[in-house]
Protein backbone atom coordinates (compact mmCIF):
# COMPACT_ATOMS: atom_id res chain seq x y z
CA UNK A 1 0.00 0.00 0.00
CA UNK A 2 1.11 3.56 -0.78
CA UNK A 3 1.11 5.85 2.30
CA UNK A 4 2.64 9.05 2.99
CA UNK A 5 4.42 10.57 5.88
CA UNK A 6 2.35 13.82 7.52
CA UNK A 7 4.31 16.87 6.05
CA UNK A 8 8.31 16.55 6.66
CA UNK A 9 7.50 15.04 10.11
CA UNK A 10 9.49 11.62 11.42
CA UNK A 11 7.21 9.04 12.44
CA UNK A 12 7.71 8.66 15.89
CA UNK A 13 8.35 4.69 17.10
CA UNK A 14 4.75 3.77 17.88
CA UNK A 15 3.16 5.69 14.61
CA UNK A 16 5.77 3.59 12.57
CA UNK A 17 4.49 0.31 14.53
CA UNK A 18 0.62 1.27 13.55
CA UNK A 19 1.90 2.56 10.26
CA UNK A 20 3.26 -1.09 9.46
CA UNK A 21 0.66 -3.08 10.83
CA UNK A 22 -2.40 -1.43 9.72
CA UNK A 23 -0.79 -0.67 6.29
CA UNK A 24 0.07 -4.76 5.72
CA UNK A 25 -3.23 -5.71 6.63
CA UNK A 26 -4.68 -2.74 4.07
CA UNK A 27 -2.72 -4.59 2.00
CA UNK A 28 -3.34 -7.65 2.24
CA UNK A 29 -7.40 -7.20 2.44
CA UNK A 30 -6.63 -5.35 -1.50
CA UNK A 31 -4.13 -8.33 -2.36
CA UNK A 32 -7.25 -10.82 -1.89
CA UNK A 33 -9.98 -8.08 -3.62
CA UNK A 34 -7.74 -8.21 -6.90
CA UNK A 35 -6.76 -12.35 -6.29
CA UNK A 36 -10.37 -12.86 -6.15
CA UNK A 37 -11.63 -10.18 -8.69
CA UNK A 38 -13.98 -8.71 -6.54
CA UNK A 39 -16.82 -7.25 -7.76
CA UNK A 40 -18.83 -3.77 -7.14
CA UNK A 41 -22.05 -6.07 -5.65
CA UNK A 42 -19.48 -7.72 -3.41
CA UNK A 43 -17.74 -5.08 -2.10
CA UNK A 44 -21.38 -3.26 -1.09
CA UNK A 45 -22.20 -6.42 0.35
CA UNK A 46 -19.33 -6.57 2.78
CA UNK A 47 -19.29 -2.99 3.25
CA UNK A 48 -23.38 -3.91 4.67
CA UNK A 49 -22.22 -6.99 6.06
CA UNK A 50 -19.23 -5.00 8.29
CA UNK A 51 -22.17 -2.53 8.99
CA UNK A 52 -23.86 -5.21 11.09
CA UNK A 53 -21.91 -6.56 12.39
CA UNK A 54 -21.29 -2.94 14.59
CA UNK A 55 -24.53 -3.11 14.88
CA UNK A 56 -25.60 -6.43 15.94
CA UNK A 57 -22.73 -6.23 18.39
CA UNK A 58 -21.28 -8.96 17.49
CA UNK A 59 -17.51 -7.42 16.76
CA UNK A 60 -16.35 -9.19 20.47
CA UNK A 61 -17.24 -13.03 18.98
CA UNK A 62 -15.78 -12.16 15.46
CA UNK A 63 -12.87 -11.10 17.06
CA UNK A 64 -12.24 -13.72 19.67
CA UNK A 65 -13.63 -16.36 17.32
CA UNK A 66 -11.11 -15.62 14.49
CA UNK A 67 -8.51 -13.36 15.41
CA UNK A 68 -7.63 -14.07 19.57
CA UNK A 69 -6.12 -17.78 18.70
CA UNK A 70 -3.64 -16.38 17.03
CA UNK A 71 -2.26 -13.36 19.77
CA UNK A 72 -2.61 -16.10 22.45
CA UNK A 73 -0.35 -18.45 20.86
CA UNK A 74 1.66 -15.53 20.38
CA UNK A 75 1.77 -14.95 24.32
CA UNK A 76 3.01 -18.35 24.87
CA UNK A 77 6.24 -18.40 24.70
CA UNK A 78 6.63 -15.94 27.77
CA UNK A 79 4.91 -18.56 29.84
CA UNK A 80 6.24 -22.14 31.46
CA UNK A 81 2.93 -22.83 33.66
CA UNK A 82 -0.24 -24.58 32.64
CA UNK A 83 -1.09 -23.89 29.05
CA UNK A 84 -3.59 -21.28 28.62
CA UNK A 85 -6.43 -20.69 25.73
CA UNK A 86 -8.26 -17.92 24.99
CA UNK A 87 -10.94 -16.01 26.59
CA UNK A 88 -13.36 -15.79 24.12
CA UNK A 89 -16.39 -12.76 24.47
CA UNK A 90 -18.20 -14.17 27.75
CA UNK A 91 -16.69 -13.88 30.96
CA UNK A 92 -18.33 -11.43 32.85
CA UNK A 93 -16.91 -9.79 36.01
CA UNK A 94 -18.77 -9.72 39.66
CA UNK A 95 -20.02 -12.81 40.06
CA UNK A 96 -20.58 -14.81 42.94
CA UNK A 97 -17.66 -15.51 45.57
CA UNK A 98 -17.33 -19.29 46.40
CA UNK A 99 -16.03 -21.49 48.42
CA UNK A 100 -13.03 -23.91 47.87
CA UNK A 101 -15.38 -26.77 47.70
CA UNK A 102 -18.97 -25.34 46.24
CA UNK A 103 -21.33 -25.75 43.75
CA UNK A 104 -21.76 -23.28 40.78
CA UNK A 105 -24.82 -21.26 41.20
CA UNK A 106 -27.14 -23.40 38.81
CA UNK A 107 -31.37 -23.75 38.80
CA UNK A 108 -33.00 -26.34 40.62
CA UNK A 109 -32.98 -29.29 38.43
CA UNK A 110 -30.08 -27.48 36.12
CA UNK A 111 -30.43 -29.37 32.54
CA UNK A 112 -27.31 -31.44 31.79
CA UNK A 113 -24.95 -34.44 33.85
CA UNK A 114 -23.58 -33.89 37.03
CA UNK A 115 -19.69 -32.87 36.84
CA UNK A 116 -17.30 -32.79 39.69
CA UNK A 117 -14.04 -30.78 39.06
CA UNK A 118 -11.22 -31.03 41.49
CA UNK A 119 -7.32 -30.52 41.64
CA UNK A 120 -4.71 -28.06 42.96
CA UNK A 121 -3.23 -24.77 41.89
CA UNK A 122 0.86 -25.38 42.05
CA UNK A 123 3.94 -22.77 41.07
CA UNK A 124 6.07 -24.35 38.40
CA UNK A 125 8.32 -25.81 40.55
CA UNK A 126 5.26 -27.33 42.33
CA UNK A 127 4.66 -25.88 45.69
CA UNK A 128 0.97 -25.37 46.30
CA UNK A 129 -0.32 -21.74 45.97
CA UNK A 130 -2.25 -20.16 48.80
CA UNK A 131 -4.86 -17.22 48.06
CA UNK A 132 -5.53 -19.07 44.41
CA UNK A 133 -8.86 -18.51 42.95
CA UNK A 134 -10.37 -19.63 40.27
CA UNK A 135 -12.90 -17.52 38.33
CA UNK A 136 -15.44 -20.17 36.21
CA UNK A 137 -17.80 -19.55 33.26
CA UNK A 138 -19.03 -22.10 31.05
CA UNK A 139 -22.11 -22.71 29.36
CA UNK A 140 -25.08 -24.94 30.37
CA UNK A 141 -26.49 -28.23 28.58
CA UNK A 142 -27.74 -26.73 25.71
CA UNK A 143 -24.61 -24.21 25.33
CA UNK A 144 -26.12 -21.16 26.13
CA UNK A 145 -24.52 -18.71 28.76
CA UNK A 146 -25.91 -16.61 31.27
CA UNK A 147 -25.53 -12.95 30.79
CA UNK A 148 -26.51 -13.38 27.09
CA UNK A 149 -29.30 -15.57 26.19
CA UNK A 150 -32.21 -14.41 27.64
CA UNK A 151 -33.49 -18.21 28.66
CA UNK A 152 -30.77 -18.70 31.39
CA UNK A 153 -30.43 -16.38 34.63
CA UNK A 154 -28.03 -13.92 35.64
CA UNK A 155 -24.83 -15.19 36.72
CA UNK A 156 -25.38 -19.06 36.17
CA UNK A 157 -22.89 -21.20 35.77
CA UNK A 158 -20.61 -18.70 37.10
CA UNK A 159 -17.90 -18.04 40.50
CA UNK A 160 -15.04 -16.76 41.50
CA UNK A 161 -13.91 -20.51 43.65
CA UNK A 162 -11.78 -19.35 46.57
CA UNK A 163 -8.78 -22.33 47.11
CA UNK A 164 -7.85 -24.32 50.41
CA UNK A 165 -4.26 -22.87 51.81
CA UNK A 166 -2.63 -25.18 49.65
CA UNK A 167 -4.28 -24.23 46.18
CA UNK A 168 -7.32 -27.01 46.20
CA UNK A 169 -10.50 -26.72 45.10
CA UNK A 170 -13.42 -29.11 44.31
CA UNK A 171 -16.67 -27.66 42.01
CA UNK A 172 -19.90 -29.48 41.41
CA UNK A 173 -21.20 -28.40 37.96
CA UNK A 174 -22.77 -30.03 34.93
CA UNK A 175 -21.39 -30.75 31.88
CA UNK A 176 -21.75 -28.20 29.20
CA UNK A 177 -22.62 -28.59 25.94
CA UNK A 178 -21.33 -27.32 22.76
CA UNK A 179 -21.64 -24.22 21.14
CA UNK A 180 -22.90 -22.78 18.32
CA UNK A 181 -22.56 -19.31 16.65
CA UNK A 182 -26.21 -17.84 16.62
CA UNK A 183 -27.21 -18.38 13.29
CA UNK A 184 -29.59 -15.22 13.44
CA UNK A 185 -26.62 -12.36 13.36
CA UNK A 186 -23.77 -11.68 10.80
CA UNK A 187 -21.55 -14.16 12.00
CA UNK A 188 -23.93 -17.22 11.50
CA UNK A 189 -24.62 -15.89 8.10
CA UNK A 190 -20.87 -15.76 6.70
CA UNK A 191 -20.47 -19.33 8.16
CA UNK A 192 -23.29 -20.57 6.70
CA UNK A 193 -22.82 -18.17 3.33
CA UNK A 194 -19.57 -19.83 3.39
CA UNK A 195 -20.76 -23.45 4.43
CA UNK A 196 -18.71 -23.67 7.27
CA UNK A 197 -19.19 -25.35 10.66
CA UNK A 198 -20.31 -22.86 13.62
CA UNK A 199 -19.43 -25.40 16.19
CA UNK A 200 -17.25 -25.06 19.56
CA UNK A 201 -16.30 -28.09 21.33
CA UNK A 202 -17.80 -28.13 25.00
CA UNK A 203 -15.73 -26.18 27.64
CA UNK A 204 -14.96 -25.07 31.03
CA UNK A 205 -13.76 -21.24 30.79
CA UNK A 206 -11.05 -20.71 33.37
CA UNK A 207 -9.23 -17.34 34.86
CA UNK A 208 -6.51 -19.21 37.48
CA UNK A 209 -4.77 -16.16 39.54
CA UNK A 210 -2.76 -16.22 42.75
CA UNK A 211 -1.11 -13.07 44.59
CA UNK A 212 2.53 -12.63 42.75
CA UNK A 213 1.63 -14.93 39.86
CA UNK A 214 0.28 -14.45 35.89
CA UNK A 215 -3.08 -14.77 35.31
CA UNK A 216 -3.82 -18.26 33.16
CA UNK A 217 -6.50 -18.22 31.17
CA UNK A 218 -7.86 -21.34 29.79
CA UNK A 219 -10.35 -23.89 29.00
CA UNK A 220 -11.06 -27.22 29.80
CA UNK A 221 -12.63 -29.27 26.71
CA UNK A 222 -13.83 -32.99 27.17
CA UNK A 223 -11.97 -36.32 25.07
CA UNK A 224 -13.94 -37.85 22.67
CA UNK A 225 -16.56 -34.78 22.47
CA UNK A 226 -17.99 -33.20 19.66
CA UNK A 227 -15.87 -30.44 17.32
CA UNK A 228 -12.51 -31.13 19.06
CA UNK A 229 -11.05 -31.23 15.59
CA UNK A 230 -12.77 -28.75 13.98
CA UNK A 231 -13.29 -25.66 16.63
CA UNK A 232 -14.51 -23.22 14.58
CA UNK A 233 -12.28 -20.93 17.84
CA UNK A 234 -9.34 -22.63 16.90
CA UNK A 235 -8.45 -22.86 20.60
CA UNK A 236 -8.48 -26.63 21.59
CA UNK A 237 -4.67 -27.84 22.80
CA UNK A 238 -4.30 -31.30 23.29
CA UNK A 239 -2.94 -30.24 26.76
CA UNK A 240 -6.91 -28.90 27.67
CA UNK A 241 -8.58 -32.59 26.84
CA UNK A 242 -9.79 -34.01 30.15
CA UNK A 243 -11.00 -37.18 30.93
CA UNK A 244 -14.46 -37.91 32.36
CA UNK A 245 -15.06 -40.89 34.76
CA UNK A 246 -18.02 -41.56 35.56
CA UNK A 247 -18.79 -41.57 40.08
CA UNK A 248 -21.42 -43.47 41.54
CA UNK A 249 -20.41 -44.36 45.05
CA UNK A 250 -23.53 -45.53 46.74
CA UNK A 251 -26.00 -47.63 45.57
CA UNK A 252 -29.57 -45.43 44.58
CA UNK A 253 -27.28 -42.27 44.27
CA UNK A 254 -27.42 -40.30 41.67
CA UNK A 255 -23.72 -40.80 39.93
CA UNK A 256 -21.47 -37.88 38.59
CA UNK A 257 -18.88 -37.19 36.23
CA UNK A 258 -15.22 -36.86 37.64
CA UNK A 259 -12.24 -34.69 36.52
CA UNK A 260 -9.25 -33.67 37.83
CA UNK A 261 -6.89 -31.03 36.86
CA UNK A 262 -3.81 -29.23 38.65
CA UNK A 263 -3.18 -25.64 37.35
CA UNK A 264 0.23 -24.73 37.28
CA UNK A 265 0.99 -20.95 37.57
CA UNK A 266 4.19 -18.61 36.37
CA UNK A 267 5.26 -16.12 38.71
CA UNK A 268 3.99 -12.71 38.08
CA UNK A 269 7.19 -10.10 35.98
CA UNK A 270 8.80 -8.25 38.89
C1 LIG B 1 -17.51 -19.17 22.95
O1 LIG B 1 -18.17 -19.81 23.92
C2 LIG B 1 -16.19 -19.08 23.06
O2 LIG B 1 -15.62 -19.63 24.13
C3 LIG B 1 -15.45 -18.44 22.09
C4 LIG B 1 -13.96 -18.37 22.20
C5 LIG B 1 -16.05 -17.88 21.00
C6 LIG B 1 -17.41 -17.96 20.88
C7 LIG B 1 -18.15 -18.61 21.86
FE1 LIG C 1 -17.02 -20.33 25.50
Amino acid sequence: MTTQTVGATPRTPAQQRVHEFAGDVIGRIHAAMVEHDMTYAEYEQAKQWLIEVGESGEWPLLLDVWFEHVVEQLSEKDRAGSKGTIQGPYYLPGVADLPWQCALPQRDNEPGDVLRFSGQVRDVDGLPLAGAVLDLWHADSLGRYSGFDPDVPDGNLRGRVHTTGEGRFDIRTVVPGPYEIPKDGPCGRLIAAAGWSAWRPAHLHLFVSAPGYQTLTTQLYFADEHYLDNDIASAVKPELVVDLTMESPEEGTRSWWRTEYDFTLDRAAS
